[in-house]
């Protein structure tokens, strides 16, 4: 089985446990021992679709579909109202092809702009994601744009250590555009594929933080005008529907190209991501599912839809 799925899936599938198991548990005793589908039945559902930060719409519309596979049921049974769930959650995820990177080899560098508050995941993401580059045999230069507290760019400084990638660094409180402009020259004196530029998550107000953004995205274009090739936004899955109103705010000034959802493994909120795809625009390409170097997995609506609702048949 485990070969058959690959080991891709499974890590999902664990990441996603705690999400899979609020639904579980939750299904099985909300329909355990009720001898008829009733309204009430209809509202605890929403209810813990709710708790799973699935948003209030998408609850509603999940709610709605599960209703009109309901009509044969003589009297609910859990594994009924599960495979509902999950037909009905598929649909909703979709079954478009996979978003991927686009890292264009004619372009060298690509230049990959992460952003995201403070403790979304950045620095983290960055690493597996130059891991995972370098590994295919992709030359990878990392940016320190983070240069408002000096532990950050030394966090960095570690992932790359260990990763075997270059890092472009300031000093602590340097203009973050200079040390990324800096990093863009590097990362074209040597060849590069990709650059890799991490940002700050926190000003001191939200204001400068955004123009500090602003501000590395047109360096960035005014060298390279493709760059960025891809604005990444880390958010993290553990603050469920908070994710969404960040991924908004972010969206509307930065041009937000793909989004990252890191921290899946950690939460029981793993709903969120019906909410971010039925309500924004931007496609979620990537998600990490540990602290590992290798827990960033590229996002697959189908599987997604596949691990996080318990099927009767798989004994977990
Ligand atoms: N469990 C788990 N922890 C993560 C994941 N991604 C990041 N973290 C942790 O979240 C914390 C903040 O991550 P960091 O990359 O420093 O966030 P940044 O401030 O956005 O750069 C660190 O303790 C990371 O180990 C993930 O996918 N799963
Ligand atoms: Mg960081």
């Amino acid at each position: 089985m485990i070969g058959k799925i690959g080991r891709g899936f499974t890590k999902l599938r664990d990441g996603l446990r705690k999400s899979r198991d609020h639904l579980g548990d939750g299904i099985r005793s909300i329909v355990s021992g009720r001898s008829a589908v009733d309204e009430s039945m209809w509202e605890e559902i929403e209810e813990l679709l709710l708790r799973a930060d699935v948003g209030a719409g998408t609850a509603e519309a999940i709610v709605a579909d599960l209703r009109r596979s309901a009509t044969g049921w003589s009297r609910p049974e859990p594994a009924e109202v599960m495979e509902g769930l999950r037909s009905a959650i598929a649909d909703l995820m979709g079954t478009d092809d996979r978003a991927a990177l686009n890292l264009d080899p004619e372009d060298r560098p690509a230049v990959v702009l992460v952003i995201g508050v403070n403790g979304a995941g950045k620095t983290t993401t960055i690493a597996k994601l130059a891991a995972r580059l370098s590994g295919e045999g992709k030359r990878v230069v990392l940016a320190a744009g983070d240069t408002y507290r000096m532990a950050a760019t030394e966090q960095l400084g570690e992932w790359a250590d260990r990763v075997g990638v270059p890092v472009v660094k300031g000093k602590e409180g340097a203009d973050a555009a200079a040390v990324v402009f800096d990093a863009l020259e590097s990362a074209i004196a040597r060849e590069a594929d990709v650059l890799i530029v991490d940002t700050a998550g926190r000003l001191h107000t939200k204001t400068e933080l955004m123009e500090e953004l602003q501000k590395i995205r047109r360096v960035l274009e005014r060298r390279s005008p493709k760059a960025p090739h891809e604005t990444l936004l880390v958010l993290d899955a553990t603050t469920g529907q908070n994710a969404l109103t960040q991924a908004r705010v972010f969206g509307e000034t930065l041009g937000v190209t793909g989004l990252v959802l890191a921290k899946l493994d950690g939460t029981a909120k793993g709903g969120v991501v019906l909410a971010i795809r039925r309500e924004l625009a931007v496609p979620v390409k990537l998600v990490g599912v540990g602290e590992g170097i290798e827990d960033l997995e590229d996002f697959d609506p189908a599987a997604f839809a596949r691990a996080l609702v318990p099927s009767e048949e798989s004994a977990d």
